[in-house]
């Protein structure tokens, strides 16, 4: 589907050559940009998209060459800001991304250590020397005026179970706190804080490697969550599976835990027992950062401390980031939700659901939509079963629109006409409330509703915009001749 083959693809680099041979995929700047507010601020009008204030719009990934304070330092954002974009650097047609990742699970490759002088490590940079400092070494963007600091939001955080060796591999959020430090914030649940707990309950730090900019299959593997990937499922074999060769590893230098080793940036640190931060001690905004919902989150009382002890990088790094309400934000937590959804309804009912797409409106975890083919009259109500299993599927999912095998789920006017024409509120909604769901989503507080009793917990609600088996015949979309265009418009694609 592209000019240049998405295989060759194995880091940040050959990920960026493959976008500039396509046209509209990718731009640049040399016009000197700040780090502070203004690097996403230009991004939010050339392709943010998602769930960012308008205008946005979908557009190229956009690398910055000339950032004000940090000469020798790129960045680029957006890289998989649209899922056509994922397409190319998957090698896949966009519709089918769910199924490549769904694949990829049950086709795991480990990742090895590199045999080669790891590219990560070229230059090197220790915290223990006097002139070490974060925040003149590395453009972090603050994202808009008033976050907590500037944030590392594409770190591949991977850290191991200090008993078992298991390895995970996720994304967080990472601000800036002092010369050698950062505070992490982990969602509860996430596998990387059950090794956190367990380092903190024996008194040791717990070492981290943090890898920026690498192969967009690696960041898109990362944000898988159980059950798909439960406790020990090492995230890089997904990416591993994906690009069919393992994932290169190289020995940190400081830590004893490894890093990705073409990456562009890595941070070498410990997470310290029983130390917490404001994460807006340095700013008292409040806020933290911009988060996928498309507001900004409130910044935390107490978060873990990463101690840093080195920062190695390739030559001329290219520091990667990501707008948190944009649309790269739903391709990397909803390709791989989608998949997780498929896996588990192709085995509770195969061939019934024909597509699922972790829709843009909720960063790709708020909302599903699900094209369900009924064959059958006792196929009726088994939709219904289906969203409800996806609710099983992934955790986060608040919630699902389910309509029938002619609707377009990537098309949201097509997923809006279902509802407009085949749904009844009354007895097309089933509410489920009272279920913990993501934080992150304002709505769910308990001033918000008396069903809620928590923040985190909300209301699950499946919005059932099939036609009823026993009236099928009555809604057959309008059938217009099936023609060939390309005989009234030959370039017509
Ligand atoms: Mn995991």
């Amino acid at each position: 589907m592209s000019e240049k083959k998405a295989t060759a693809v194995h880091d940040l680099r050959s990920a960026i050559e493959l976008l500039k041979n396509i046209k509209g995929e990718f731009v640049s700047t040399d016009t000197e940009v700040d780090p502070h507010a203004e690097l996403s601020g230009v991004y939010r009008y050339v392709g943010a998209g998602g769930t960012c204030e308008r205008p946005t719009r979908k557009g190229p990934a956009m690398m910055f060459n000339n950032v004000k304070g940090f000469p020798g330092v790129r960045v680029v954002t957006g890289l998989m800001s649209t899922r056509e974009r994922v397409g190319h650097l998957l090698d896949c047609p966009p519709e089918k991304l769910g199924f490549l990742l769904k694949d990829a699970v049950h086709h795991a490759v480990a990742p090895v250590l590199a045999e080669q002088a790891p590219e990560c490590q070229q230059v090197v940079h220790y915290a223990d020397d006097p002139a070490f400092d974060l925040r003149t070494l590395l453009p972090a963007p603050t994202n808009t005026e008033e976050d907590a600091g500037p944030y590392f939001t594409m770190g591949m955080c991977y850290a191991s179970d200090p008993d078992t060796h298991e390895s995970d591999i996720t994304i967080h959020r990472l601000c800036i706190q002092s010369r050698d430090e950062l505070s992490m914030w982990l969602t509860p649940g996430r596998h990387i804080d059950a090794f956190r707990e367990k380092a903190e309950k024996a008194g040791k730090p717990l070492p981290i490697s943090i890898s920026i900019g690498v192969d967009p299959a690696i960041e898109i593997a990362a944000c898988f969550e159980p059950p798909t990937t439960p406790l020990g499922f090492n995230e890089l074999s997904i990416a591993g599976a994906l690009r069919g060769q393992p994932v290169e590893l190289a020995q940190c230098l400081t830590i004893n835990e490894r890093a990705l080793a073409h990456a562009e940036i890595v941070i070498e640190g410990e997470l310290l027992p029983n130390v917490r931060v404001r994460e807006d001690q340095n700013t008292n905004t409040g806020k933290a950062m911009p988060e996928f919902p498309g507001y900004t989150g409130e910044a935390k009382a107490a978060l873990p401390v990463i101690k840093v002890k080195a920062v190695t990088h390739r030559k001329n790094p290219i520091l990667q980031t990501t707008l948190g309400p944009s649309g790269e934000h739903v391709s990397m937590a909803g390709i791989p939700t989608e998949a997780s959804i498929l896996d588990m309804l192709e085995r509770a009912m195969p061939g019934r659901v024909l597509n699922v797409n972790a829709h843009t409106s909720g960063g790709g975890k708020l909302l599903a939509v699900l094209q369900f083919r009924k064959a059958s009259p006792v196929d009726e109500g088994r939709q219904r079963q289906a969203a409800l299993i996806a609710f099983s599927a992934f955790s986060e999912l608040k919630h699902v629109i389910l309509v029938d095998e002619d609707v377009d789920i990537f098309d949201t006017d097509d997923i809006l006409w279902a509802m407009q024409t085949r749904y009844q509120g009354d007895v097309d909604t089933v509410f489920i409330p009272g279920v913990r769901c993501h934080p992150l989503d304002p709505s769910q507080i308990p001033e918000y509703s008396p069903s809620i009793s928590q923040q985190g917990v909300t209301c699950k609600t499946i919005f059932d915009c099939t036609v009823p088996w026993h009236l099928k015949a009555d809604f057959e979309r309008s059938k217009f001749k099936k023609v060939d265009v390309k005989r009234f418009l030959p370039d017509f694609e």
